[in-house]
């Protein structure tokens, strides 16, 4: 196997609370095919960096508001309309997270110049945390309100190795969606034309053996952008039975939060960090059980009963447990330990 490797993440917004089944399943596809991927649920990360609460508060008061935080970053000649737009500024004056179901689920943000340096640098001190040059080829998954997320991390790592590609997939990124994206991104190199697993591993083969551009550009169900920009779109190739598929990956989203215990055993490091960012957002400290929080849950079971996925309500003082049944019936039991420190417990 090449020392080179695979990366597949998924950014905000997601929910926190369950594993990228995109992620899982592609990657579990590639490793059992010879390549050395990772996953990434980077969604994880900011999620417990922004706080849990506020995080779900941003993601499910209006989308946009979660890609208004990265078109900031992604687009600096809008920042200062970004700083300065109205109906923004009317959901700070008019909402908080505690009536947030009162207010339609908004949140009140205080979009600050300092706030958004500190949540690059969160982006920042992520990326840290990988070898870059050891990385050939990173994908994004592109579900929902994960698009400029994506984007400005995508943009992030080519500044750190412009020679890693970049692929997008999932359901905001297929057919001419993705086609129109490269077209207008350039730290994009490819999408992905529906399912992933057969074009993502032969797209990774080929760039782990040096193959032509041309040779890369056939590659069925790949979405590129030639040399005069005119962009090619592979006609989708699936799997021709789904007991082709690996049962779906999801150590990394464990491991992710493995690292939160250990940071939660190390109260005086975590409670400096949230309260900054705590800060930087000026929202208050609040013990409502979050609304939206029940909705997820009443929509996660009624959609996804196949699935037997199960949800507690969390204790807001204590731990989460969550638990859910993957494909092979196991329960596994996620702890979540951010709100004991969060509230000075
Ligand atoms: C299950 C599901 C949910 C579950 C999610 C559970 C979970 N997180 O695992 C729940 C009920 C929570 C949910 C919620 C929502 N959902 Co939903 N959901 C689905 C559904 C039915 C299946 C998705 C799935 O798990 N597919 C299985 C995976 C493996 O397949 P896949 O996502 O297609 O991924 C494959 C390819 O796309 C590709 N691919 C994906 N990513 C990548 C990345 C790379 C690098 C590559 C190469 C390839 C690749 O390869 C994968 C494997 O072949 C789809 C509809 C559908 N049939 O796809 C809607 C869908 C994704 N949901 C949708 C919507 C709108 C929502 C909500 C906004 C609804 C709401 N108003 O609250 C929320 C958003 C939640 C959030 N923040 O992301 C829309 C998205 C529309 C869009 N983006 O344009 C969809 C497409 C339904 C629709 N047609 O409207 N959803």
């Amino acid at each position: 196997m090449s020392s080179k490797k695979v990366l597949i993440a998924s950014m905000p917004w997601a929910q926190y609370y369950m594993a990228s089944i995109q992620v899982a399943t592609l990657k579990a596809f590639l490793q059992l095919n010879g390549v050395h991927a990772q996953g990434a649920h980077w969604f994880v990360n900011i999620a417990h960096i922004l706080g849990f609460d506020t995080y779900s508060a941003i993601w499910s008061s209006d989308i946009e508001d979660g890609e208004v935080l990265y078109s900031y970053l992604l687009f600096p000649e809008m920042q200062s309309k970004i700083l300065e737009d109205p109906s923004l500024m009317a959901k700070q004056e008019v909402s908080n997270v505690e009536d947030a179901d009162q207010s339609n689920g908004k949140i009140k943000f205080r979009l600050s110049e300092d706030f958004f340096r500190e949540f690059d640098q969160a982006h920042q001190r992520i990326l840290d945390q990988y070898d870059w040059d050891d990385y050939v080829l990173v994908g994004f998954t592109l579900n929902f309100a994960q698009t400029t997320a994506s984007l400005y991390m995508a943009n992030e790592i080519k500044k750190r190795n412009p020679d890693c590609k970049i692929i997008i997939g999932g359901a905001e990124a297929t057919g001419s969606l993705g086609g129109s994206l490269i077209k207008h991104f350039e730290q994009l190199d490819f999408a992905c034309n529906g399912e992933g697993e057969k074009p993502l591993l032969n797209l990774s083969q080929a760039i782990l053996r040096n193959a032509s551009k041309e040779a890369i550009a056939n590659t069925p169900g790949i979405i590129s952008r030639g040399l005069d920009g005119e962009i090619r779109i592979n006609p989708p190739d699936q799997l021709k039975s789904l007991g082709e598929l690996q049962i779906p990956n999801m150590d990394d989203y464990f491991e992710t939060l493995d690292q939160f215990e250990d940071v939660s055993r190390r109260r005086a490091q975590r409670h400096a960090h949230a309260d900054f960012m705590r800060a930087r957002l000026h929202q208050k400290r609040h013990d409502a059980i979050d609304p939206d929080q029940r909705q997820h849950e009443g929509a996660t079971r009624k959609h996804n009963k196949q699935r037997g996925v199960e949800t507690r309500l969390p204790d807001r003082f204590g731990n989460h447990l969550f638990h859910r049944r993957d494909l092979a019936d196991w329960l596994i039991a996620i702890k979540l330990r951010h709100h004991a420190s969060d509230r000075g417990g």
